[in-house]
């Protein structure tokens, strides 16, 4: 096989890419390891940032997150047992955020591949990238028993932290920067409404929890646990339960429970790889960095990263300009590190550290005060949690 761009990778980072190039001409392959059913049971991200959804329109594939998908102009911030409204719209002259699943805009991204008859290969079996630092990489990868190489002029790395990719760029040529969490996120999907039209982030001393929402009939519910539990140690009533203690008692009161149609558990990492680039691999989304969801930056960071690789190439094929190419490192780890310094800002706030001091535990509850003492305060948190311009 030949293309122009092989993409390792069926996650939303490899199929807005390919959905992107392909619009403009651009031949892609796209190989990924397991079934479309198995990508799309996946339970993810939910809030998509402004720009993102301005990309998905922009690859074709747009049309449902705006029938579908939730605008939201605030989120709640609750501490201290009251909850106080962070109103995103105003403090960024306008902007909000959609809600919207990332299976549902996963989904959507493989509707777009079928309509547009994109190169897709499930079940792709020991994908491996070669000759990476030649003018004439390839793929390789086994399905059905048979061996097949592609041929392309350039390699995207979308295959998430677990991923080939970054394994492929020889370990003296990275550096790698992490900060593992002790706790994880436990969260439920259950088919209730929604405790509150928008999001409300809990801060307690019993732990983090968070109340989201995917429809007006589909919850999303989170609370931090330690990282030694396990989803059998929290049948649905004692997770209800905790989330309850966590919330506001008025929030607490209104809650809806009912039966978990999904349950598990998330370690909570940061990590950032560099350079995301190694000759004619070019490293986007999960495959280069990670984030706590406390700041719902993962698939949002993803999309920067997709925006500026698209525009790279698009400018390397309609006008033999490889600056794009040259600078996306560079260019796209700038805004990574800043949604890396917002998760962490969040995390840090909302979260209690088992082995935080006294004074720590104090520096937590005076930057809540101060936060909610100051627009300039308020209006930083809107303008990272919308979205930084690309
Ligand atoms: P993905 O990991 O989504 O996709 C990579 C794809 O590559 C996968 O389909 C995988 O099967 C495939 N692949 C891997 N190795 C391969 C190989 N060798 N060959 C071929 N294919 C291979 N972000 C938020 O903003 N909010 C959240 O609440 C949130 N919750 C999360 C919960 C969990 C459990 C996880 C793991 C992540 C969460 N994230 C969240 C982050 C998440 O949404 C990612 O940012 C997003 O999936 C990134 O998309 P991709 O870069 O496409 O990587
Ligand atoms: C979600 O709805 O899954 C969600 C929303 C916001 C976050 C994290 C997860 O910060």
């Amino acid at each position: 096989m030949k293309t122009e761009v092989g993409i390792i990778g069926g996650g939303p980072s490899g199929l807005l890419l390919a959905q992107l190039l392909h619009r403009q001409g651009i031949g892609t392959v796209l190989l990924e390891k397991h079934t479309r059913e198995y990508v799309l049971s996946r339970i993810r991200a939910g809030v998509l940032e402004h720009g993102f959804a301005k990309l998905m329109r922009e690859a074709g594939v747009g049309e449902r997150m705006d029938r579908e998908g939730q605008i939201h102009d605030g989120i709640f911030i609750a501490h201290g047992g009251v909850r106080e409204r962070v109103d995103l719209k105003g403090l960024t002259g306008g902007n909000s955020v959609i809600v919207y699943g990332q299976t549902e805009l996963t989904r959507d991204l493989y509707d777009g591949r079928d309509r547009m008859q994109g190169t897709v290969i499930h079940e792709a079996q020991d994908v491996t990238p070669h000759d990476l630092d030649t003018p004439r990489p390839y793929l390789t990868f086994r399905k059905d028993g048979e061996s097949v190489r592609v041929d392309c002029d350039f390699i995207a790395g979308c295959d998430g932290f677990h991923g080939v990719s970054r394994r492929s760029i020889p370990p003296e040529r990275l550096s790698e920067y992490e900060r593992v969490y002790p706790f994880g996120w436990l969260g439920v999907l259950s088919r209730t409404p929604p405790v509150s039209p928008e999001l409300i982030y809990a801060t307690h001393e019993r732990g983090f929890a968070l109340c989201s929402l995917r429809s007006p009939t589909l919850s999303r519910y989170y609370i931090q646990v330690p990282l030694s539990d396990s989803v059998d140690d929290w049948p649905d009533e004692r997770f209800f339960d905790e989330l309850k203690r966590r919330l506001p008692p008025d929030v607490a009161a209104a809650m809806v429970t009912g039966p978990s149609i999904e349950k598990s558990i998330a370690p909570l990492r940061a990590y950032v790889a560099e350079p995301m680039r190694h000759g004619r691999l070019f490293l986007a989304g999960d495959a280069a960095h990670i984030v706590p969801p406390t700041g719902a930056r993962g698939l949002n960071s993803a999309a920067s990263d997709v925006y500026y690789l698209y525009h790279a190439l698009l400018d390397h094929y309609q006008r033999g300009d490889d600056s794009g190419l040259d600078g996306y490192s560079e260019r796209a780890l700038a805004r990574v590190w800043k949604g890396q310094r917002f998760s962490w800002w969040m995390t840090s706030l909302l979260h209690r550290f088992p082995d935080a001091s006294p004074y720590d535990r104090r520096m937590q509850a005076i930057e809540l005060t101060y936060l909610f003492s100051s627009r300039a305060a308020l209006a930083s948190l809107a303008e990272n949690y919308v979205g930084l311009p690309f």
